[in-house]
C-alpha cells in the first residue's frame, strides 16, 4: 500500500522533518513531483540538513528513495546533494533510484525562468528561479529531455536542438546571460547521474507494492500552490496534490490508503499571490522571527499569518486527507491571543468556500479567537500534559475540518513529535 505525506497550505509545513520521522515505517520513500524549488529540512545527528531533489528518507539506509517521474530534476543540485549526503556518512548509491521518466532541467531553463519573471515586473510570481515552470513547459509541450534519454547516443543533439529553441526564446525576452559555466558544470553532472541506478519507476514500484512493501510518497510545495487547484497563477507548475501521485509514480489510486496533510499551526507563504491572513505587524514579524521563517531554497524571507481554515478544510477536500500532523506549535508559545480565519468576506459576503481568482478579489479573514497556551511545550511528550488551551485549538480544528489532527510537532527535533 501507498501512504501520502504532503503540505495543505502555501508549503514549508514541516514535511521533511516528518517524512524522516514517518520513514522508519516504510520500504520506500518517493518523490512525486517539484524539483530543487523544494526546500525540506531534517536533522541527522543534530546537523541540519535541506534535501531539494532527494526524498527525504535517504538517511534511512535500509529505505529506498525513489525520484519519480513527475518530478523535475536539476542535476547539478542532485549532485551536490548527494555530496552533501556522502558527507554525513551515508552512501547515497545503495538507496536512491531515479525513474528515466523523470524529466531533465537544463540551463536554460534556469534562464527563462528568470526571463520569464523580469518580464512580467510587479506581477511576478516570485518563483525560486530554478527553472521547475519552463521544465514542466517542455513536458506538457511534449519537447523536454528525460533521464532515460542520457543513456541514448543521440542526446547531445536532441539537447542542442532544445538549448536552440530556448534561445530564440531568450532573444525574444531580450534576455542575455552567459550560461556557459552552468553548462559545464551541468555536462558533469549528468556523468554522474549516469551513474546512478536509474529505473524503469512505474514496473520498480509496482513491484514493490505486489511483494508487499510500503510505500511513502513524499509531497513537495503545498496544496495552494498546485498548478490546477492553487491560487493560480501565483502556483507552481505540478500537481502537488494527491492525484499527482498516481500520475507522479505511475500508481493506481485504489493503491493509496492514507492521507497524510501538514499544516503548520499558523500560515506562511513565500512568493507572490494571495494570503488572505497575512499579517503586516508585529506578530507576523514576531511568527517570521520565532519560527524561523525564511526560504529553504532561497533564504527569502516567508510571508507569516494566521491559519486559515477556510484553504484548509479546502485542501481537506481535493486531497481526501485522512489524517492531519500540525506542525510548528511551539511557536505559538509566546502569544497570549491566537486567532484562526474561518471564514472570508469578499465583498460584504461571507463564504466558507476558496473563491475563484482569489487575487482579483478583496477578501477579509473572519478571525475566531482564542486565549494562547503561553507556555512552553517543547519539552512535552504527551497529548494529556498539554496545556487546555491547546486542546481547545485542536478541537475546533477537529470540528471545522471533520479530518483528525493525529500528531502535534512541539520542535524541529526528530522526536519532537507528540501523538494524540
Ligand atoms: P517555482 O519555483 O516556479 O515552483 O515557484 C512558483 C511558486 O511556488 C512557490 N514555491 C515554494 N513555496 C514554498 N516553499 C518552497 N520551497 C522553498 C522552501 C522556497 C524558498 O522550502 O522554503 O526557499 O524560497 C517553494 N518552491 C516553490 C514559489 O515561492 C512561488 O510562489
Ligand atoms: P518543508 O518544505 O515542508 O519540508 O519545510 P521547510 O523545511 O522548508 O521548513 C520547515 C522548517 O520548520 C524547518 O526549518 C524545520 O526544521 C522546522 N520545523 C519543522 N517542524 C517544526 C516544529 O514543530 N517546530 C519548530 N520550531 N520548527 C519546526
Ligand atoms: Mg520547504
Amino acid at each position: 500500500m501507498v501512504d501520502v505525506i504532503l503540505g495543505l497550505q502555501w508549503g514549508d509545513e514541516g514535511k521533511g522533518k516528518i517524512v524522516d520521522f514517518f520513514a522508519k515505517d516504510y520500504d520506500v520513500v518517493a518523490r512525486f513531483q517539484g524539483g530543487p524549488n523544494a526546500g525540506h529540512t531534517l536533522y541527522v545527528n543534530n546537523t541540519k540538513i535541506v534535501l531539494h531533489q532527494i526524498p527525504s528518507g535517504i538517511f534511512h539506509t535500509d529505505k529506498i528513495n525513489l525520484i519519480g517521474n513527475g518530478v523535475v530534476l536539476d542535476a547539478v543540485t542532485l549532485k551536490k546533494e548527494c555530496d552533501a549526503v556522502a558527507a554525513l556518512g551515508f552512501d547515497y548509491r545503495k538507496n536512491l533510484y531515479i525513474s528515466e521518466r523523470t524529466h531533465l532541467i537544463l540551463p536554460t531553463h534556469r534562464a527563462l525562468d528568470k526571463a520569464s519573471e523580469l518580464a512580467k515586473g510587479s506581477e511576478k510570481i516570485g518563483s525560486t528561479l530554478k527553472g521547475i515552470g519552463p521544465a514542466y513547459m517542455d513536458k506538457t509541450g511534449r519537447n523536454g529531455l528525460r533521464v532515460g534519454d542520457l543513456l541514448d547516443k543521440s542526446f547531445t543533439t536532441q539537447y542542442i536542438k532544445l538549448r536552440l529553441k530556448h534561445q530564440r526564446l531568450l532573444d525574444s525576452f531580450n534576455f542575455q546571460e552567459d550560461i556557459s559555466a552552468w553548462e559545464e558544470e551541468f555536462f558533469e553532472a549528468l556523468e554522474f547521474l549516469k551513474e546512478l541506478k536509474i529505473v524503469n519507476g512505474e514496473y520498480f514500484i509496482n513491484e514493490q507494492i505486489a511483494a508487499g512493501k510500503r510505500v511513502l510518497a513524499e509531497g513537495a510545495q503545498g496544496s495552494m500552490l498546485d498548478v490546477d487547484f492553487g491560487t493560480f497563477p501565483f502556483v507552481t507548475s505540478s500537481n502537488t496534490i494527491s492525484a499527482g501521485v498516481c500520475s507522479g509514480l505511475g500508481i493506481a489510486p485504489q493503491k493509496i490508503k492514507e492521507i497524510i496533510g501538514i499544516t503548520k499551526a499558523y500560515c506562511t507563504r513565500v512568493g507572490s499571490g494571495p494570503f488572505p491572513t497575512e499579517l503586516h505587524d508585529a506578530t507576523g514579524d514576531f511568527l517570521r522571527n520565532t519560527g524561523n521563517e525564511f526560504g529553504s531554497t532561497t533564504g527569502r524571507p516567508r510571508r507569516c499569518g494566521w491559519i486559515d481554515l477556510v484553504a484548509l478544510h479546502f485542501a481537506c477536500m481535493i486531497n481526501g486527507v485522512t489524517q492531519i500532523v500540525m506542525t510548528k506549535a511551539d511557536i505559538l508559545d509566546g502569544l497570549d491571543t491566537l486567532q484562526v480565519c474561518n471564514a472570508y468576506n469578499v465583498n460584504g459576503v461571507e463564504t466558507k468556500q476558496v473563491p475563484f481568482q482569489m487575487n482579483k478579489l478583496n477578501i477579509t479573514p473572519v478571525l475566531h479567537s482564542f486565549k494562547g497556551w503561553y507556555t512552553d511545550i517543547t519539552q512535552s511528550t504527551t497529548f494529556d500534559s498539554m496545556p487546555a488551551e491547546m486542546k481547545t485549538y485542536i478541537d475546533y480544528l477537529n470540528n471545522y475540518l471533520n479530518v483528525p489532527v493525529k500528531y502535534i510537532s512541539n520542535g524541529p527535533g526528530r522526536e519532537q513529535l507528540v501523538t494524540i
